[in-house]
């Protein structure tokens, strides 16, 4: 969507299961808040600034300001903003990444099934904790706004800048809603979501403005002092910010680390992935994933804000003018860095050898194993103990390929070996003859210590379900060694 016209969305098609009517009386103007005359959008690392030819100073963003505070600076973005985001988004384009594919330790969930209808938590709560029908929850508190189940999901109401009341009858002030966990213990973790971003609003009371939308909080220590990241903003960018104490807004100040471009889908899921993790260097790392690629990467050194937020903290959502429903909820442990670049081959090896099997001889056996690994944390290790020249598989039964399939193996051999060959291949169904479709690599053409991409394409009129899919080895004398397959997709 053209994110000049995000204001004018109106929802009813392709909307959350569940979701409630289109508001009453909403007013769904065009917004006018790019137009704002002045002011600058927080700071970029200085490398990038040298790259694009610009400067860039610890500018203020003034986005979170007070609660209903009127007459907001707003901002637009400094000329050189359109080369760094191009840059920047070039760079990021060529990352991959994707959700998690083996188990990670969930060290916090929720899917908002099995809770009832209404109110989950609100403002009123936070402030008035033994007030008369205050509503308290056990994951969830916030400063601002209110929280409500809904259908299986979590709602944010229509937004509004009412005073809420104990069960937020009379209102929700959602305009500016911010939802903590009240867990402070998560130190390298990702934050997965499914977000659904219903609409933007123009008549709150609190003015639209450009960074209008969803926010993910990471290593949130307070209100004052945590990472934000916008992944859905008004203007169709998307956020790394750092914010520290002190400063206009709301008692801090945001500090750009990284910004790209994104077009808001209003009204369909996004599924979200946000991580941080502390770098051996004394930095912080921040990734941001949406539906499974990697958008916007940022590393924090401590060159703007203040030291790198390290210690462990809260997480978090923050919504401003906008509605939106958020569903499976789950914070992972990512310590180990492998698991932020998980494997989604469909032959991945990250739980188990996933029925790979040796045909014998001088492959003594095949497992799955956390020593190596092309992507995730785990690869399938191939034993070979070789008396003497011989040819042997390794390989799955009945694989699922479909024809016309581009195969992709990744094949890792040992520094020195007495291996003539290696073939990735699929033999098709009956049909077909069992045709064999290989890809021949004598040793000359592999690197050793390394990975090695090789393709196979299986033909359009090849009978399916194929019959095997393997990785065919041939060796000249007598050897032991291990090598690796990892990441067998297509
Ligand atoms: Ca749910
Ligand atoms: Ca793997």
């Amino acid at each position: 969507m053209d994110p000049s016209t995000c204001g004018m969305y109106r929802t009813g098609a392709g909307g959350a299961p569940g979701t409630p009517p289109d508001p009453p009386g909403a007013a769904w103007r065009q917004k006018d808040a790019a137009q704002a005359p002045d002011g600058t959008e927080g700071a970029v690392p200085r490398w990038l600034a040298r790259a694009a030819g610009c400067g860039v100073g610890a500018a203020t963003d003034p986005e979170d300001t007070m609660k209903r505070m009127k007459g907001r600076t707003m901002k637009r973005l400094p000329p050189c903003w359109a080369t760094l985001t191009a840059l920047y988004a070039l760079g990021a384009a060529g990352l991959s990444g994707a959700l998690p594919a083996h188990a990670q330790a969930v060290l916090l969930s929720d899917d908002f099934n099995g809770r009832p209808d209404g109110l989950i938590t609100n403002e009123f709560a936070y402030f008035n904790p033994t007030a008369p029908g205050a509503r308290h929850d056990g994951i969830w508190e916030m400063t601002s706004g209110s929280f409500f189940a809904r259908g299986g999901l979590g709602y944010s109401g229509v937004p509004d800048t009412a005073a809420p009341n104990a069960a937020s009858s009379n209102g929700t002030d959602s305009a500016v809603f911010r939802l903590d966990t009240i867990r402070r213990d998560f130190g390298d973790v990702a934050v997965d979501f499914d977000l659904n971003n219903r609409a933007l609003y123009n008549n709150t009371g609190q003015p639209p403005d450009a960074g209008d939308g969803v926010t993910v909080w990471l290593r949130y220590y307070s209100q004052y002092t945590l990472y934000a990241i916008k992944v859905n903003r008004r203007d169709g960018g998307i956020d790394l910010k750092k914010k520290t104490p002190p400063g206009p807004s709301n008692g801090g100040t945001y500090y750009t680390l990284a910004h790209t471009t994104y077009a808001v889908p209003y009204g369909a899921w996004q599924h979200v992935r946000a991580a941080v993790r502390n770098n051996a260097d004394g930095s912080v790392g921040l990734w941001l994933w949406i539906n499974g690629r990697l958008v916007l990467t940022a590393t924090d050194d401590g060159t703007y804000g203040g030291p790198p937020l390290r210690q462990p903290g809260g997480v978090g959502l923050r919504g401003d003018n906008c509605e939106f429903y958020v569903d499976n909820f789950a914070v992972t442990d990512v310590s180990d860095a492998c698991a932020l670049f998980p494997d989604t081959a469909q032959y991945n090896f990250e739980t188990s050898a996933q029925d790979w099997q040796s045909t014998g001889g001088m492959i003594t056996g095949v497992a799955q194993s956390a020593a190596n690994a092309f992507d995730g944390c785990s690869g399938l290790a191939v034993h070979f103990a070789a008396a003497g020249p011989d040819v042997r598989q390794a390989r799955v039964l009945a694989p699922p390929v479909p024809a016309g399939a581009t195969v992709t193996f990744h094949v890792w051999l040992p520094a020195s070996s007495r291996l003539t060959y290696v073939m990735p291949f699929v033999t098709e169904g009956p049909a077909s003859g069992y045709r064999f479709d290989g890809s021949y690599r004598p040793a000359s053409q592999l690197r050793a210590g390394a990975w090695n991409t090789i393709a196979v394409t299986v033909p359009p009129d090849a009978a399916t379900p194929a019959d095997v899919l393997g990785v065919e080895f041939g060796c000249d004398g007598p050897w032991s060694g291990t090598c690796y397959v990892d990441s067998v997709s297509w």
